[in-house]
């Protein structure tokens, strides 16, 4: 089956927005209501198991001893707070898009593959955040605010393949976490990642294909390559292009378990 479209993950994988840009956010949240909560590195790491912002709020409640409908109002109450942060922050251009992803993006369309999007962030901030770092670039955006079941769950991508009008054998997505890769793969499409400092070591089911990077020679490597594609980076449409032929066959299909 051809290429015809791709779905990008947005924070970890377009933007390196999980340490400087929402845990920053969140820190500057629990400032605001005068808590003394702060996340450093290592525990907001650890927190991104919890997928969503409130949820990973409310887990944190309850190990704080915090649970019940008023831990459940302050959860949410700290997070419209945080993303009014983080709004901030992306209008006033604290995030950037990830080294090598823009010329990803421009090589893409000019193959005429059609981009999508399928994360976990609240629509509030990841439409500014697209419009900021790259207008008009994707024709479908699915965001944690239109489905009930986040990653790991597969909805996104599910509903992304759908608004596309696309089945999943034509369509390849990039992720950067395992929880990612998995919804990915749970939709039936091939999951190529790439690996950021906050899951650079994971291990990643299903997979297609990792790297270290979108970028050139010398700041990507290949981490695992099962269908043996060997593409030589920086990550372009011809390497994704091969990747997905690689899976076609049905064997090879079995072994990164995409249907
Ligand atoms: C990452 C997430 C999000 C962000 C925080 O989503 O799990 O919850 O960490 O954003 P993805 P919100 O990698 O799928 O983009 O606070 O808006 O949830
Ligand atoms: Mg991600």
């Amino acid at each position: 089956m051809a290429l015809k479209a791709v779905v990008f993950d947005v924070d970890g994988t377009l933007v390196d927005s999980e340490q400087e840009g929402h845990r920053v956010a969140f820190n500057l949240a629990f400032d605001e209501m005068g808590l003394a909560y702060r996340w450093d590195r290592d525990t907001y790491r650890a927190l991104l198991a919890i997928p969503g912002g409130v949820p990973r709020l409310r887990h944190f409640l309850g190990t704080q001893g915090a649970d019940g409908p008023a831990a459940e109002e302050l959860a949410v109450g700290l997070h419209r707070l945080k993303t009014g942060h983080l709004d901030a922050m992306i209008s006033g251009g604290g995030l950037s898009l990830r080294p090598g992803v823009s010329e990803l993006l421009d090589d893409l369309q000019a193959c005429g593959i059609r981009l999508a999007v399928a994360t976990t962030g609240s629509g509030r901030w990841v439409g500014p955040l697209l419009d900021r770092l790259a207008p008009g670039t994707f024709e479908v955006v699915v965001t944690g605010s239109d489905v009930e079941r986040l990653k790991p769950d597969p909805a996104c991508y599910r509903l992304a393949l759908a608004l596309l009008g696309v089945g999943p054998s034509e369509v390849l997505a990039v992720e950067d976490s395992a929880s990612g890769c998995a919804a990915a793969v749970g939709a039936g499409l091939v999951c190529v990642v790439v690996t950021n400092s906050d899951t650079a070591g994971d291990s990643f089911g299903g997979a297609a294909l990792v790297v270290s990077g979108f970028g050139g020679p010398g700041t990507a490597t290949v981490v695992a390559d099962p269908l043996g594609v060997a593409p030589e980076p920086p990550l372009r449409c011809g390497a994704l292009a091969a990747v997905l032929s690689a899976v076609a066959s049905a064997d090879a299909r079995k072994a990164v378990g995409a249907r």
